[in-house]
């Protein structure tokens, strides 16, 4: 096919055609859709503490739509904004236009602004009004270009000022916030705020982090989950290809997904590689990184005794975090650099800071400190995000390993008890799956939850987080309504501060998914059971193209095998 613009590939052209399947209570509209109100809900944890700060919307009750005649839902037009916030996640645009649709179909003259640039844009005042035009451009494709993405985190008085004054001259009677569990924070600390100052505005959020680590028994699902570690999975699949075919190298692949390793594990159905490491495991397990590296040691020499000097090994960027000493560390440099930020910003060089940082340690985590390679230590150091979080991403663990493992080996060689080669290659993979094209899945979850948060909206509910369950069934049949942002609250340090923020789910080692690899591990160690899954598929048989995660397969069916 001949491309009629320059700049859009012809299956970004056949993608815009898709048409995401909407669950069947949805498709009547808002006023077909009633809201049925369970019972007073309460927050996962620090009752008390997370209470005293959500005053106004603490213990919402969950919200789950049936049919039936709506009279209540909003009739006279309203006027809505969407936000992206945080990192990007395959199916942001989908949001945006299950959400325009959802809006229109109630009432053709609602419209819908997206503040531009995350909750920036909010402060800024930069937004832009959606039309059907412009948005068509943007359906079933990834990325957050339409209206962009940012971390920026409204806190101070001055700034929620700033948002209350913008929102209620720009006459907004509904914010949607898209984002993962801090961005969700963030949105529950509006609806709060503006509760207590009796504004008339509706915040809703919606679940997004490729993740995977938002979710719970209402929200099966971060969305962009689902995308991002099958494009991961045919990389890693790939690799596992080439490995087998030279039979020369290790690769090292670190994956993203900041502290769970939901995305290690996925990726590691999927391709079954010989070493997947998974950070909740290190730590109920108290692990030291030597005995990480003991670990990954033993599986090089039990293959090369083999005669097999290569393989794949998975390891999940927020390892380090995991590992009992480097945690310990982190949060005393957390504390450091959050009592100390203006005197270390105005430091000149990393050498001056370093040697700051390290007299105000205590000793051993300063001796730790500086027993690490000095790249590692000065990843430590850099600026946390402004929600507080060290940045994962930037910290080359993949690196810190195969330098500890290659020091072993050289160790266990001269004393004659390891005979192989090892020759490591290292990969980190996570920008590269936050935008990709959304899978089937990814297109109609997105969309769904997209014009749930209309219905939302138009009831009223303010403070929930669009919730669409049931999702290993077909889209047709999946549930909706709300959940309390509250609900899924405590208490944690940030920024040296105690501050309520949505619980992440991490791996749960009792659960059916941890199970499963615990089951197989040892196979896929020794033996090349690799699977090479192939990129995502949008069009053909159902048995690839709406295959859903193993990790939600195995969650779903727990109970049922
Ligand atoms: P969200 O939690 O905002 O969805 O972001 C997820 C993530 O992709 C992590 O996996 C990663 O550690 C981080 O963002 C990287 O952040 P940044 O985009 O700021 O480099």
């Amino acid at each position: 096919m001949a491309r009629g613009n320059g700049s859009v590939s012809e299956l970004q052209q056949e993608r815009r055609k898709f048409k995401p399947v909407l669950p069947a209570i949805l498709q009547a509209g808002a006023g077909s859709v009633k809201a049925k109100l369970g019972k007073a809900t309460k927050s996962v944890a620090d009752q008390e503490k997370v209470k005293e700060i959500f005053d106004h919307t603490y213990g919402l009750p969950e919200a789950a739509f049936a049919k039936g005649a709506n009279p209540a839902a909003k009739k006279k037009a309203v006027k809505v904004a969407v936000v992206l916030s945080g990192g990007q996640a395959p199916g942001g645009h989908n949001v945006i236009a299950g959400l325009f649709d959802g809006l229109k179909k109630a009432n053709p003259k609602n419209t819908l602004i997206g503040y531009l640039g995350g909750p920036s844009g909010i402060l800024e005042n930069k937004f832009k009004t959606i039309t059907k035009d412009m948005l068509d451009n943007y359906r079933n494709t990834g990325g957050f270009d339409f209206i962009q993405s940012g971390r920026t985190k409204i806190e101070t008085p001055e700034q929620f000022e700033t948002a209350k004054k913008n929102l209620v001259e720009n006459k907004i009677n509904a914010l949607v916030f898209v984002g993962g569990d801090d961005s969700n924070t963030n949105a529950a600390l509006i609806a709060e705020y503006a509760k207590k100052e009796n504004i008339a505005l509706c915040v809703v959020g919606v679940p997004k982090t490729i993740d995977g680590d938002l979710k719970n028994e209402h929200i099966e699902t971060s969305f962009g989950f689902d995308t991002a570690t099958k494009i991961y999975a045919e990389l890693v699949g790939n690799i596992c290809r080439d490995v087998n075919s030279a039979q020369k190298y290790w690769h090292f692949v670190r994956l993203m997904g900041r502290s769970a390793s939901h995305i290690t594990l996925e990726v590691g159905f999927k391709t079954q590689p010989n070493i997947v490491l998974i950070g909740e495991e290190v730590l109920e397990k108290k692990m030291t990184l030597a005995q990480i590296v003991d670990g990954i040691a033993d599986v090089v020499i039990k293959r090369a005794q083999q005669g097999k000097n290569f393989g794949v090994a998975l390891v999940p960027e927020g390892l380090i975090e995991f590992v009992p000493e480097m945690k310990e560390l982190i949060s005393a440099l957390n504390d450091v650099l959050a009592e100390n930020a203006s005197e270390i910003a105005a430091m000149n060089s990393t050498e001056e800071k370093k040697t700051f940082v390290f007299q105000n340690l205590p000793q051993h985590l300063s001796a730790l400190m500086k027993s690490l390679p000095a790249g590692i230590a000065s990843q430590l150091m850099l600026d946390r995000d402004p929600h507080g979080n060290v940045q994962v991403s930037l910290i080359e663990t993949e690196k810190l390993l195969t330098e500890m493992v290659h020091k072993k080996l050289s160790e266990l060689k001269k004393e004659g008890k390891y005979s192989g080669k090892f020759s490591a290659i290292m990969h980190f993979f996570g920008y590269e799956g936050r935008c990709g094209i959304p899978s089937n899945f990814d297109a109609n979850y997105t969309y769904a939850l997209g014009y749930n948060a209309a219905v939302l909206a138009l009831n009223n509910l303010t403070g929930y987080l669009s919730s669409v369950k049931n999702l290993i069934k077909p889209a047709k049949q999946w549930a909706c309504g709300g959940i309390p942002l509250t609900m899924m609250m405590n208490i944690e340090r940030r920024h040296g501060k105690e501050k309520p923020v949505i619980k992440k789910a991490l791996v749960d080692l009792n659960g059916r998914p941890f199970k499963e690899f615990v089951k197989n591990r040892d196979k896929w160690a020794m033996s090349e059971s690799y699977i090479f899954p192939g990129p995502i598929q949008y069009f053909g048989p159902a048995s690839v193209t709406d295959m859903t995660t193993q990790t939600l397969q195995y969650e779903q069916k727990a109970g049922k095998r």
